[in-house]
């Protein structure tokens, strides 16, 4: 089964825009033919010399049932939660389409993989945390996979993912998550990052710790990741029940990424990024869907993960969102328990053996933390110095009022190449820095915003940038790209978007 299959079925899905999906793929047999990766740089093979090439074991399911040769690649157990459409929200036409969807998945799957995939129907609208939950109930195979409906994977993306839960039973392992274009369904690369998080309880992407890339594996080792994003990862199906699974009380949507990310730490599992594996996956431009009445799920969620996994360190969710310190959130007694029964570790303990980068105030502040002693006495090496030119309009960026005021917009402007406030510097911490004075920066608990000019705070997150493929300019914390918004237009305003390749997220830092 190619992932032509795979990305019809994922396309199917994504079609209704309602529907999520978990694919739950159990696979007995593959070839360790090693193919070209779509569309992925090769990493690694500047000045460090190629990757190693790295071979698979062959994954088989032993001798007690042998499979067929022809028998490749399969079976998957599928679960989808269908949407219950509320005709009084005027929804009876998507409703319809929806219909149309469960006859053509269900002739697809019975012509094209018979036998070996199920498709599983929530008669009720259950989200995904639940969702999941369900499938994996269903789920016979060791390992369990889940990927979000909108995804195509790349070749050899399984066995990398395999071979190191193999390894190690208690490892959960994320594909580097690849990005399709939600408009042209383009596939390109991703630059390789980590999961973190903010105290708003976000995700976040973080440039990997150089700490993590000098291994004698160089390119293709397993990287560690405080977090995971939450749609694409593999675990052993044992394994993801005895850790309890997810959180049966959160409800559709948001945070459940985190808990569980936290718990695998916390609790004596390890949680991986797997360089080797490549996912596409579409992030969408908003979710296509609400929750029952409105609620905000994101911060029931998140408010439940606080309470049970947090400890002392709630206090910093708190202090971002003081009018949640008294907000109910349910019966967590059972969580709490499973954090006792498993024996896990403190988040104080997280904190320093999992995710020492990440910045805390108050009185559990760590002793050195002033903001800019991890900078340390020597300013960071500039890499490069000049004007940030935007291709398509042929114009800079620059700041929109004086560059010397914190908290100031940058919009585009006719380049002035006698003007030192249109000069950019790119130091090897990843930062923009203009005019020599303030850092680009992106607020992290407000990813809508458009990037400011902050004092630059050294500790990476949101003022690190990088440039990459397609002169993108990519911001690491919030993984998107900086855009002009109206190129045509004379305001010049630019954000940050899903990274598209357009001429719109074109730049050059040019000296
Ligand atoms: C919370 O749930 C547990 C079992 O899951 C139950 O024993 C307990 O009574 C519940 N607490 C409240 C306040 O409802
Ligand atoms: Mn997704």
């Amino acid at each position: 089964m190619g992932s032509v299959t795979v990305r019809y079925f994922c396309y199917g899905c994504l079609f209704t825009s309602a529907t999520w999906t978990v694919l739950l793929f159990v696979y007995f047999n593959f070839s360790e033919v090693t193919q070209p990766l779509k569309n992925v740089p090769v990493k690694g093979s500047g000045p460090h010399g190629p990757s190693p090439k790295k071979f698979y074991p062959r994954f088989t399911r032993g001798p007690s049932r042998v499979l067929e040769p022809q028998f490749k690649a399969n079976k998957i157990d599928d679960v989808i939660d269908s949407r219950v459409e509320d005709p009084e929200e005027g929804h009876l036409k998507f409703s319809s389409e929806l219909d149309d969807l469960k006859g053509e998945l269900d002739e697809y799957v019975q012509k094209y993989l018979p036998g070996k995939i199920k498709v599983i129907r929530n008669t009720k609208r259950e989200g995904l945390i639940r969702g999941r939950m369900i499938g994996a109930a269903h789920a016979t195979g060791e390992v369990l996979v889940f990927l979000d409906s909108h995804c195509e994977v790349n070749v050899m993306w399984l066995q990398p993912l395999l071979a190191a839960i193999r390894e190690d039973r208690h490892t959960v392992v994320c594909p580097v998550i690849d990005i399709i274009s939600a408009d042209t369904l383009a596939y390109s690369s991703s630059p390789v990052v980590r999961g973190g998080f903010n105290w708003g309880l976000h995700f976040k992407w973080d440039l990997v710790p150089l700490s993590e890339l000098g291994r004698a594996e160089g390119a293709t080792a397993p990287i560690k990741s405080p977090t995971m994003a939450g749609g694409l990862f593999a675990m052993n199906r044992q394994y993801f029940h005895e850790l309890g699974q997810y959180d049966s009380g959160m409800d559709i949507w948001g945070g459940e990424n985190l808990e569980i990310s936290f718990r695998i730490w916390m609790c004596g599992g390890k949680l991986f990024i797997i360089p080797c594996s490549r996912v596409g996956h579409i992030f969408r431009k908003r979710r296509p869907y609400g929750s029952p009445e409105g609620q905000d799920t994101m911060t029931h969620n998140s408010l439940r993960l606080a309470h049970v996994w947090l400890d002392e360190y709630k206090e910093q969710y708190f202090s971002l969102r003081p009018d949640l310190k008294t907000k109910s959130y349910g019966n967590i007694s059972e969580r709490v328990e499973l954090r006792k029964k498993l024996g896990c570790k403190s988040f104080k303990w997280y904190l320093d053996n999992v995710y020492p980068e990440m910045q805390i105030s108050g009185s559990h502040a760590k002793p050195q933390q002033p903001i800019f002693v991890n900078r340390g006495p020597k300013r960071p090496k500039v890499l490069q110095r000049g004007r940030l030119y935007h291709l398509q309009t042929n114009k800079c960026l620059v700041a929109q009022g004086r560059p010397s005021q914190k908290g100031g917009l940058v919009v585009l402007k006719a380049c002035d190449y006698s003007d030192p406030n249109q000069i950019w510097i790119y130091n090897e911490e990843h930062e923009l820095v203009l005019n020599s004075l303030l850092c680009l920066d992106m607020s992290e608990t407000r990813s809508s915003d458009p990037p400011r000019l902050m004092k630059c705070h050294g500790s990476g997150g949101s003022q690190q940038w990088t440039f990459g493929k397609n002169n993108r300019l990519y911001q690491v914390s919030v993984g998107q790209c900086l855009r002009a918004v109206d190129p045509l237009g004379q305001k010049g305003s630019v954000a940050m978007a899903i990274c598209d390749g357009s001429s719109s997220q074109q730049w050059h830092l040019e000296g």
